[in-house]
């Protein structure tokens, strides 16, 4: 039998590449889209891209824009996944606010634009979407699950809100296997510097070696669903193995804030972070969602999938990761 293949946006983030990780574990060839930039952007997938065995093999990578949808269609014809994953688009909530239609261009349009290529497909794919417990923004009730109503408090929940329903009536009107997997935060060693969990890692890493003294964040009361980014692409995947296409909250179900990340993250390297963070307003954005805290009994009861790594275990995994990194090669930070 051939190896299935997976096509997926956004394969070089922090989802991509767990999932690209896994995916080739699992026996599949995996093709990804690549943007072209000033810079190599492919850090967190070069060490499969440089395996003689994966790289060029079972794993092809192909320049492309979620906006430039007659590249995307080609593709799709070139390709013929059976599984995509839709991870792509513009993921920073703050800075959504500053840059809101380039937001809503990469985040909502360019679903239905995927939506569209995918409807079009001769043979049949199942499209898997990042959806996002933003969609929640300021819900009228807690835990939230699939069927809490939807009342996003920023542009980036706004056009996650769009694609999801979106996704909902292509899956309802056509019989698409579309699933949305309403996630909510997850981290780890390979997150973007400028969402706060690894923004904390870094600063506790450099602080213990001395090499910053000062942390600047915006609000600590800010609480958050936090989990460990690679269990939550095992449930991704999971999503895709069913017979019937479904929506499933990914959670861990607790809710923790800021300061109890900050106690977590300083504590592993024995450190007051009270002595090192300042607030700085900058960080303060427009608008705040209020209680997400996800309820995954559904993926727990279709997809035997729950949450392992809770916040305190995450913190530490994290900053343990930073360290090592910066005692490996200390020139660079
Ligand atoms: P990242 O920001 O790490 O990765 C985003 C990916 O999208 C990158 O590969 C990026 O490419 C790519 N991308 C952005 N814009 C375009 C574009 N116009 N064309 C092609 N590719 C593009 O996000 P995560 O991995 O953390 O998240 C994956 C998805 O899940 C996102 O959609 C996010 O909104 C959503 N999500 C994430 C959660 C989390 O806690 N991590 C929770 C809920 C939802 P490049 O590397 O070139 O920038
Ligand atoms: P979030 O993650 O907005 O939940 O979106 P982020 O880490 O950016 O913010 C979490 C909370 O921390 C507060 N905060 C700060 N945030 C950042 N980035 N920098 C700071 O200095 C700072 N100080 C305080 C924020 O105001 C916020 O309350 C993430 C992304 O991965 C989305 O793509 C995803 O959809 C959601 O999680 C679920």
């Amino acid at each position: 039998m051939s190896a299935p293949v997976a096509f997926i946006t956004g394969i070089t983030g922090q989802d991509g590449s767990y999932l690209t990780e896994l995916l080739l574990a699992r026996g599949y060839v995996v093709h990804g889209l690549v943007r072209r930039a000033s810079l190599f952007n492919r850090s967190r997938i070069e060490h499969l891209r440089h395996d003689p065995a994966i790289g060029g093999r079972t794993l092809l990578l192909h320049y492309g824009d979620l906006n430039d949808t007659t590249s995307l269609r080609r593709l799709f014809r070139q390709i013929r996944p059976t599984e995509v994953y839709h991870l792509a688009g513009q993921s920073h909530v703050g800075l959504s606010f500053e840059i809101p239609e380039a937001t809503c261009n990469e985040v909502a349009n360019a679903t239905l634009g995927l939506l569209e290529s995918l409807r079009d497909q001769e043979q049949p794919v199942k499209l898997y979407h990042a959806s996002s417990s933003e969609i929640f923004g300021a819900p009228a009730a807690a835990p939230q699950n699939e069927d809490t109503a939807l009342r996003p408090t920023s542009p980036y929940g706004c056009a996650k809100a769009f694609a999801t329903n979106l996704c909902r009536v292509y899956r309802d009107a056509y019989g698409l296997f579309v699933c949305n997997g309403i996630a909510f935060n997850h981290e780890s060693p390979r997150r973007g510097e400028n969402f706060v969990t690894r923004k904390i890692s870094l600063a506790a890493a450099r602080i213990a070696r001395g090499r910053q003294s000062e942390l600047p964040l915006g609000h600590l009361d800010a609480a958050r669903d936090w989990g460990y980014a690679p269990e939550y692409v095992d449930g991704m995947w999971r999503a895709l193995q069913q017979e019937r296409a479904g929506d499933y909250v990914f959670a861990t179900g607790e809710s923790r804030t800021l300061g109890e990340f900050l106690d977590a993250a300083f504590g592993a390297v024995g450190r007051d972070w009270r002595a090192h963070v300042k607030f700085e307003s900058r960080f303060v954005r427009p608008a705040e969602p209020v209680r997400l805290v996800g309820d995954a009994t559904r993926a727990r009861e279709k997809l035997g999938w729950s949450a392992q790594t809770k916040m305190s275990a995450l913190a530490r995994l994290m900053v343990e990761a930073d360290l090592a990194a910066l005692d490996a090669s200390p020139e660079r930070r």
